[in-house]
């Protein structure tokens, strides 16, 4: 099992100004930060980081919003990292996500749904390369 997750935070979120109450979340549920970026993608990056979801009918749009403002990206280290951060989460559609769970708080939407979390170890180690270097990793 590995030990680390990644996640944006998602246009959504920080336009919305919940960037600061969202990582103190994830630091009181005992996450710690190996890297964190604040940063937009371009279509052809939105694109690619979500290619595993090219053929769904909601691509376009997910590549749209995504691209739509700033984003702050990070990978996290904690035991359990994608299990737990998926808990933390909550559900892909707020309206599903559990009392208390960041989705619960802050989204608004199956789509502007405030925060990414990686969904196994492969696609967190993954998703953590395509965003940071070893360099930015501490
Ligand atoms: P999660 O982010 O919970 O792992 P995925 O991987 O199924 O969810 O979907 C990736 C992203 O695609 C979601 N975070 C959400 O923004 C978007 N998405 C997923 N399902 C839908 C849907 N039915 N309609 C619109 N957007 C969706």
């Amino acid at each position: 099992m590995s030990n680390i997750t990644f996640t944006m935070i998602k246009p959504d979120a920080v336009a919305n100004g919940h960037t600061g109450k969202i990582i103190d979340q994830i630091i009181q549920a005992g996450f710690s930060i190996e890297a964190m970026k604040y940063t937009r993608l371009s279509t052809e990056m939105a694109g690619a980081f979500y290619d595993i979801h090219r053929e769904r009918p909601f691509f376009n749009d997910l590549v749209e919003f995504m691209t739509s403002g700033t984003i702050v990206a990070a990978i996290l280290k904690k035991e359990n990292a994608v299990a737990d951060f998926r808990t933390l989460i909550g559900a892909t559609d707020p309206a599903k996500a559990e009392a208390g769970t960041i989705r619960n708080l802050f989204a608004k939407s199956i789509e502007a749904n405030a925060i990414h979390g990686s969904d196994s170890d492969e696609n967190a180690a993954r998703e953590a390369g395509f965003f940071f270097s070893a360099f930015e990793r501490f």
